[in-house]
């Protein structure tokens, strides 16, 4: 068995109604245990918004906000402004949402804090669809998908639409630190989270959650389809310093997506044809970030 280095003190609390495997509760988990006790979590409408649990009960073990879906950036950047005040310099201040609220519906107030360089991270836990209410779809969500407002039959052959590409969007704000992270890689996610937490100004983590019920896959499989999805290269492990790409697992043996599809039902319908539109974009992206990584070794593309 892997022995995996990770500090012992857990802040999210036994108890909480998160389903069997939720990748969400892993993302919280493995943050808050990079981050610390000295955080501040502003968490808008959301799977976490019911995770953390209702007056008297909360499991989590560090403060948090409730927020409105949209407006998780100007919340963060509220409390950073209140802590800076009341001259507090040692409390972390994060966003946490999900794709909904951070790709669509939360995408400005994001945009407004990145760009003001608000001292704050904000971590988008992405399970591609609106979970909570039931699994529709998201600008997060992938390709093909199906979800319940992109469906399969008829004329419906699920979303059509590709993801929406949030590191770009992040990394157009010139911020000073993003990176990826999955809760199959636990300890390069506590790293992400303690690198944000060092640096002054607006971070962004982004962490592939897997969902079983919305993916439709059974419960025991998260991490192992999360792994699936860094060795495929749907979603690649990376982070941009100040300008410069690097990226953090290279599967030296990547293996087809066909491979990370075929356990979740949420891909069944898929012909031969359309696997391979989502392979060839996924090897694009991929030959796109081994670009960025060359070029940004020369010369940043900022800083
Ligand atoms: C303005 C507004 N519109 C719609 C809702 C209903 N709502 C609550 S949670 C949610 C889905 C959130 O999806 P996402 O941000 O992806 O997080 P997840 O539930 O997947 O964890 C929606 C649509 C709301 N609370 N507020
Ligand atoms: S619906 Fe998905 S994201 Fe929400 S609690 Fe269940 S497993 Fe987690």
């Amino acid at each position: 068995m892997v022995k995996l280095s990770l500090p012992q003190e857990e802040y999210v609390v036994g108890g909480h109604v998160g389903c069997l495997g939720c990748g969400a509760v892993l993302a919280m988990r493995y943050l808050l245990k990079g981050l610390g006790p000295r955080t501040i979590l502003s968490i808008p409408a959301c799977c976490w918004a019911v995770l953390t649990g209702s007056y008297p009960r909360a499991y989590l073990n560090v403060p948090f906000v409730n927020t409105a879906f949209e407006s998780t950036g100007a919340s963060i950047a509220g409390i950073r402004a209140a802590l800076d005040i009341r001259g507090v310099e040692d409390v972390t201040v994060v966003g946490f949402a999900g794709d909904g609220g951070t790709a669509d519906i939360g995408l400005q107030a994001l945009s407004g804090m990145l760009e003001r360089g608000d001292n704050a991270i904000y971590v988008m836990y992405d399970n591609e669809a609106y979970m909570n209410t039931g699994t529709q779809r998201s600008g997060s969500t992938p390709l093909g998908a199906w979800t319940t407002t992109t469906p399969v039959g008829g004329a419906g052959r699920g979303k059509e639409q590709p993801k929406k590409d949030m590191m770009g969007i992040i990394l157009a704000h010139r911020v000073p630190y993003a990176a990826t992270a999955s809760v199959a890689f636990p300890e390069d996610l506590v790293r992400k989270a303690r690198k944000a937490r060092e640096i002054a100004g607006p971070t962004f983590l982004h962490i592939f959650s897997p969902c079983p019920p919305g993916w439709r896959f059974s419960s025991e499989k998260s991490v192992e389809i999360a792994r699936l999805a860094v060795d495929a290269k749907v979603f690649p492990l990376y982070e941009v310093e100040e300008g410069t790409y690097r990226i953090n697992r290279n599967p030296r043996k990547p293996i087809p997506v066909s491979d990370y599809m075929s356990l979740q039902e949420r891909f069944g319908h898929l012909t031969k044809k359309m696997m391979e539109l989502f392979q060839a974009e996924v090897d694009r992206n991929w030959e796109m970030l081994l670009r960025m990584v060359e070029i940004t070794e020369e010369k940043p593309l900022w800083g």
